[in-house]
């Protein structure tokens, strides 16, 4: 395995191996049997146009030969950031295949994170669109190469200007190496626990049993049409079973550059969208709207997860709009657990189901890692067939978020009811859950201490009614303290993503610390919950 990366142990992959449930498959070969089999067959939908199975394979295999030619191989670690489109698809396969490692960041991400990710993973390449939602990551790329040595190659998707046109990377396919199963196939990027977010390896097998049975747990085959309304790139949409998923299963992959209802709801309607996976916080909003558009949905499954979703929002939903609801607890790390299509509304509305597979083993845990009594609350641990084993070369880390035998400590209070149905609660770990969005208050900090009116900060949640959470920076300022629009410039000029971007500055003499000293977010969030 890639160093840096933690394998299963040989006694559970070879049970996983044993038991079906990892079969060998590799990511490469997606979109390959209905190329060969029936290959007019549409494999990608998008407001512009359809792209059959056997055009996207040959764009990929084309694509592979010629990143070959540029001197990309096996291992290599490959940013991409690129939105809901044809070009991600392609992409991902064209490195699957050479068997390079596609570290998906999110077209959120701005200097700050692209930097940190292209660093972190020792990134030869950086694929990015030329302009999306009038940001140009051209000038976003030029800014990495300038920071980070290790990448050589700068890719765009769209208007190249003097840097490599993505469409102009085609060479005569190659025979290419298949890659061993059981390496590491692409890395997602962590909500983050404590310190900076980190890379989350994932492997052949791994993730194509999570394609597997999330598409058979949702019931999505061959005719089915999966919309992707939220950012491929990130694991929700990419692979329960999401875009990947649909395109294993042979079914139809629909690309929404927006979840806004102008944008879906005329691709659900015209592509008769089966599954589709949302935010909480989007919800309400297709349900007012749904009528307006006059969509029918009620062959419509939708996955619901990321963050908090109301009881009360949760019953509405068949009612008002005639579609399943699923609910989900998921981690980009791999472990899920969420209602099926067939289960009871009133349990899908109260609780995030059972997990993906039974070889899931979840544990609930006192702050002494011992078990807690049926029904009581404590952190969820978790080990599986698809759940890491260990971040990307962070082994001092993953000392401490990894049990000695393997569980992932997920940072998430919850509950299991009487079925076993898990039930989160809360959270412990250091992270703001911004409608779905991870908001790392390490990070943000970090970046507001180099304020020069700065002296010491703290990020905390505050309630919001639509997105749950929103950030609050409780700061406490030289002589000038600087106003909230001040502060937001200020860390939007050092890159960092806008979703970061605090949306409340509290000025304070003093910030509270516990007894061993670190500053006291509990005590801060209890201070601050009625500031929003
Ligand atoms: C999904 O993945 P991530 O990696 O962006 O975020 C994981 C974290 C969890 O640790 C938990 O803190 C929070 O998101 N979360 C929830 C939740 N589902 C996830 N918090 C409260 N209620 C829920 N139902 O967010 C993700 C990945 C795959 C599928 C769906 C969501």
């Amino acid at each position: 395995m890639l160093t840096g990366c933690v394998p299963w142990p040989d006694e559970f992959a070879q049970r996983y191996r044993r038991d079906g449930i990892w079969r060998g498959e590799v990511l490469g070969d997606l979109l390959r049997p209905e190329a060969a089999d029936d290959p007019d067959r549409i494999a990608v939908v998008t407001r512009h146009g359809r792209h059959s199975y056997a055009e996207l394979d040959r764009r990929a295999d084309r694509l592979a030969a010629g990143l070959v030619g540029l001197g990309i191989r096996a291992d290599d670690r490959v940013v991409v950031q690129l939105p809901n489109t044809p070009d991600f698809v392609v992409t991902c396969v064209a490195l699957f295949r050479i068997g390079a490692l596609p570290v998906l960041a999110l077209p959120a991400h701005r200097r700050s994170e692209l930097v940190y990710l292209a660093e972190y993973s020792g990134a030869v390449a950086l694929v990015v669109p030329d302009l999306l939602a009038g940001t140009d990551h051209r000038t976003l790329a030029r800014a990495v190469r300038a920071a980070v040595p290790s990448v050589a190659h700068l890719l765009v998707a769209g208007e190249a200007q003097e840097l490599t046109p993505l469409a102009g990377i085609d060479a005569s396919p190659l025979d290419l190496p298949t890659p061993d199963p059981s390496a590491v196939a692409f890395f997602l990027l962590s909500g983050g626990t404590t310190g900076l977010p980190k890379l989350i390896p994932r492997t052949h097998d791994d993730y194509t049993f999570q394609l597997r049975a999330t598409a058979e747990a949702m019931r999505f085959d061959e005719n089915g049409a999966y919309l992707a309304a939220l950012p491929v790139a990130h694991n929700a949409a990419l692979g329960c079973p999401g875009v990947l998923g649909a395109l294993r299963a042979g079914g139809r992959a629909v690309l929404a550059a927006s979840p806004a209802p102008d944008e879906v709801f005329p691709l659900v309607s015209t592509e008769s969208v089966t599954l589709t996976t949302l935010m909480p916080a989007l919800l309400p909003v297709w349900m007012e709207t749904a009528g307006i558009f006059g969509v029918d949905l009620s062959q419509l499954v939708i996955e619901v997860g990321g963050a908090t979703l109301s009881p009360d929002v949760a019953r509405q939903v068949r009612p008002t709009t005639g579609a399943t609801l699923t609910h989900w607890f998921g981690m980009a790390e791999g472990v899920l657990s969420f209602t099926r299509p067939d289960d009871d509304d009133e349990v899908t509305a109260t609780t995030q189901g059972t997990p993906l597979s039974p070889a899931d083993e979840l544990r609930v845990v006192d702050d002494t890692d011992q078990d807690v009594a049926a029904g009581e609350v404590g952190e969820l641990l978790a080990r599986g067939p698809c759940t890491l084993r260990g971040y990307y070369a962070v082994p001092e880390h993953n000392r401490t978020v990894f049990t000695p035998d393997g569980f992932l400590r997920t940072g998430d209070l919850v509950r299991r009811d009487a079925e076993g149905r898990l039930v989160v609660v809360g959270r412990i770990k250091d992270v703001i859950n911004r409608g779905g969005e991870k908001v790392s208050v390490d990070e943000v900090e970090a970046h507001l201490l180099a304020h020069p009116a700065v002296r010491s900060a703290a990020v905390v949640p505050v309630p919001d009614s639509r997105l749950g959470e929103k950030t609050c920076a409780v700061v406490v300022a030289q002589d000038d303290p600087p106003s909230l629009a001040e502060v937001r410039a200020f860390l939007s000029d050092r890159g960092l993503a806008e979703f970061k971007l605090p949306d409340r500055l509290h000025l304070t003499a003093a910030l509270p610390y516990t007894p061993v000293g670190k500053i006291d977010r509990r005590a801060l969030a209890r201070d601050h919950a009625g500031t929003a």
